[in-house]
């Protein structure tokens, strides 16, 4: 049976449908409405929750009364419409003076305002029950590699992310940070640019307990990096808090485009790992999945509610093709075949010491290595197979 929205979480953030199409080259091609006018249509295209960066709801700037009764208003109206609130996150890169970064500029007044700005936002997480503490350092880089004292800028960065964490817990707060990796654009090179780099970062904070990643599938696409090895690799390490689903067809500006209308195959392995887990169990993913998108700037109003609307329909469409073709006999004979299952067993077998393991003549002194070469894995098969499910 075919699933509908309601069986997955699903989530927008507010500067997607809310993004008016201004450009580097050119001006806005779309009005823009108040923040919570965004809310009913969202719900309607299949949301249940619904993510902010502070200045998306109370533009930067705006005086502590007015900013207290825009923020009133956008959470009444989302518990009115039936939207979780679910992710916060913090602008810390569009006005000027977070041109050299938030956490990373070179100017400390700079970072002490940015940082200031963070746990602000923090609280407001807290108070309107996000779980998730979404951090894209957007800014957080250079454009020339001697703008920066690199090692002080990773102390610097790892200092506000601990800071933060730190914080939170302080506070009691249950919430965890997903840090947001991107390669470039809108710095020449952002700090953090890939899950890899993340993790590492993560690995060294005081604390890391409670610090994961929010991937999003454009930016590891940027790096021409695959983006279901990445969430794997962020699922098995347990960092995998959150997620930003989109589409970007192959290195070059970040495209932002509606979930699967980039890599078409790579969204169908990234919707099947995140819908059926790993074929042989092991850690999975039960958190929200977020579109960051762009409506394009060809479209007008219409055409925001159709693309949000289609990022909702390629997830359902994509979870059901995905569930058809873990529960076909034929896929699960390929899998076997090509040594899936295989994969889990542990190359030394249960209580082998390594001195057990150089005795056994099997592993090699008797091995045939020509014969094992000639082991067909069967993988085109396989992925005929997936096709086959995909396009069908
Ligand atoms: C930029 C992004 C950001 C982050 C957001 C945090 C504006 O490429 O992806 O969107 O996702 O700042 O969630
Ligand atoms: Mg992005
Ligand atoms: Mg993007
Ligand atoms: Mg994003």
């Amino acid at each position: 049976m075919a699933s509908s929205p309601s069986d997955y979480k699903l989530s927008f953030g507010l500067w997607t449908v809310g993004w008016t199409a201004r450009d580097q080259f050119g001006e806005a091609s779309r009005p823009e409405f108040e923040p919570w006018e965004y809310l009913p249509k969202l719900k309607e295209a299949g949301a249940s929750g619904v993510t902010f960066h502070d200045d998306d709801v109370a533009p930067f700037g705006t005086d502590e009364a007015a900013r207290e009764k825009y923020f009133t208003r956008f959470k009444e109206v989302a518990e009115q419409v039936g939207l979780k609130i679910e992710m916060v996150t913090t602008n810390t890169f569009a006005h000027p003076v977070f041109k050299d970064g938030g956490l990373t500029s070179n100017d400390r007044s700079v970072r002490r305002f940015g940082l200031r700005k963070l746990l602000r936002n923090v609280d407001r997480a807290a108070e309107f029950g996000a779980e998730t503490f979404v951090m894209w350092g957007g800014r957080e880089g250079s454009e020339y590699d001697n703008a920066k004292d690199l090692n002080a800028a990773h102390e610097r960065y790892a200092e506000g992310i601990d800071t933060v964490a730190a914080y939170i817990k302080e506070k009691g707060y249950s919430l965890r940070i997903g840090l947001e990796p991107k390669p470039n654009e809108p710095r020449g090179d952002i700090f953090l640019p890939t899950i890899g780099h993340a993790l590492g970062l993560i690995a060294q904070l005081e604390h890391g307990d409670i610090v994961g990643l929010n991937p999003e599938t454009g930016h590891e696409q940027m790096a021409g990096l695959n983006f279901t090895h990445g969430i794997a690799q962020a699922l098995w390490a347990g960092k995998l808090f959150h997620i930003d689903l989109n589409g970007q067809r192959s290195i070059k500006y970040d495209q932002d485009l509606v979930y699967g209308h980039g890599d078409l195959t790579s969204a169908f392995f990234t919707i099947d790992l995140l819908v059926n887990g790993f074929p042989n169990g092991g850690p999975s993913y039960d958190g929200w999945l977020h579109f960051d998108y762009k409506p394009s700037r060809t479209d007008y109003i219409d055409g925001i509610w159709d693309s949000a609307k289609a990022n909702v329909e390629m997830v359902t469409l994509l979870a059901d093709k995905a569930k058809a073709y873990r529960a076909d006999p034929e896929v699960q004979a390929a899998f076997e075949e090509s040594g899936i299952f295989e994969l889990a067993q542990p190359t030394l077998a249960e209580g082998e010491s390594i001195s057990d393991f150089l005795a056994d003549k099997s592993a090699y002194e008797d091995f045939d290595p020509e014969a094992a070469a000639q082991r067909n894995f069967g993988f085109v098969k396989l992925n005929q197979l997936a096709l086959k499910h995909l396009i069908s």
